[in-house]
């Protein structure tokens, strides 16, 4: 079920948006979840509503979004969207629909099941959101998401996006440049590298409930290097809109250059330190996720290549570009053996 393709409600007029609603109802009737009624108009694709409570297999209320968009959560900087383009990013490849990007996700503390992750997202809560920002900083502290996006200011990137699996996408994300923040709480110079924590909320999370074979909470880390780049971004909304659950409401990291793991998403915690940190998969599969694992079409995953990837969306295979095509910001971060290896 992987690469749906759904027309966008908000393009269609009234009459033609009746599909899209049988969709999705086939859907939930064939995993039998149940809700057979659920209508899918228009209205829930601009709107922040959460979606109707239900009962689920084991006959627990639990919320169940009603549409893809429906899981942006409410929030108070909701003005500050859509932000003024940045003209610096422009791609190569047309956008990728915009259901399509919410329909297909790697969210593991939700479900490995990348079509389903927006409909486990219900119970997640969101908003009020606050970052922690520890460690060598002199000026750390408890920062609150809608805080940040006022005062730091948010603009649109253009950005290719490329997975590990070799799929990719190409999607206007929202936000600030890292390096913004990372200024604001003044990194001593013993900081030399950076740690991400994803949530650990497994009420809410279902795939951080029943798959323990995982270590959660996700953790990731970038050299500091990496993470002062013009690239390194912090996503707070995409197409426009602040993020849908599924895509890591309400704050992730955006790093274009890199397999998408090393972009963590609905991060709470920041640590600025001394040594390099461990990471979520690399401690899972050394011998398949490095450290750095810059996008890289010479160096095969072990189990396949990584040469060309499949856009999301589009019957179309593209040749993977080093650095996913950004080398002009990022080449010289690198030396020959880290271009070598998966580490
Ligand atoms: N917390 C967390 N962040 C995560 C992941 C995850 O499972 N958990 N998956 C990563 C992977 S493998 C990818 S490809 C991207 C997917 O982002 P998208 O769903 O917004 O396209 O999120 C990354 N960030
Ligand atoms: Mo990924």
């Amino acid at each position: 079920m992987a690469n749906i393709i759904v027309p966008p409600g908000w393009r269609l007029p009234e009459s033609l948006a009746t599909p899209e609603s049988v969709y999705w109802n086939r859907r939930r009737f064939i995993k039998g979840i149940g809700l057979g009624v659920a209508a899918v108009g228009l209205g829930a694709c601009s709107q922040s509503s959460e979606g109707a409570s239900s009962e689920g297999e084991e006959g627990v209320a639990v919320e169940r979004p009603d549409h893809p968009l429906a899981t942006i959560p409410d929030t108070p900087t909701r003005d500050l969207y859509p932000a003024d383009a940045s003209d610096r990013f422009t791609l190569d490849r047309p956008l990728t629909d915009r259901i399509v990007a919410a329909t297909h996700n790697n969210f593991y503390e939700f479900t490995t099941d990348k079509d389903a992750v927006w409909e486990h997202t219900g119970p997640f809560q969101a908003r009020p959101w606050t970052v922690e920002i520890t460690g060598e900083v002199d000026r750390g502290g408890v920062f609150d998401v809608a805080d940040l996006e006022r005062q730091i200011g948010l603009e649109e990137r253009l950005y290719r996006f490329r997975c590990v699996e070799a799929w990719a996408m190409a999607v206007p994300w929202t936000g600030f440049a890292f390096h913004e923040l990372v200024r604001r709480v003044e990194p001593r110079s013993t900081a030399r590298y950076v740690r991400f924590i994803t949530f650990d909320r497994p009420d809410e999370a279902v795939g951080q409930r029943e798959q323990d074979w995982y270590e959660w909470p996700y953790y990731e880390g970038l050299r500091m290097d990496e993470a002062m780049n013009e690239l390194a971004f912090v996503a707070t909304g995409i197409y426009g809109e602040p993020l849908p659950k599924q895509h890591g409401a309400p704050i992730r990291l955006v790093l274009p250059w890199k397999y998408g793991f090393k972009s963590p998403k609905s991060v709470v915690r920041i640590e600025f330190l001394q040594e390099r940190p461990r990471t979520f998969w690399s401690d899972l599969r050394p011998d398949e996720y490095g450290f750095y694992s810059n996008v890289n079409p010479d160096v095969p995953h072990p189990r396949w290549s990584q040469s060309t990837e499949e856009m999301i969306g589009e019957d179309l295979e593209r040749e993977t570009l080093v650095h996913n095509g950004y080398g002009e910001w990022v080449a010289d971060l690198y030396d020959a053996e880290v271009m070598r290896g998966i580490t």
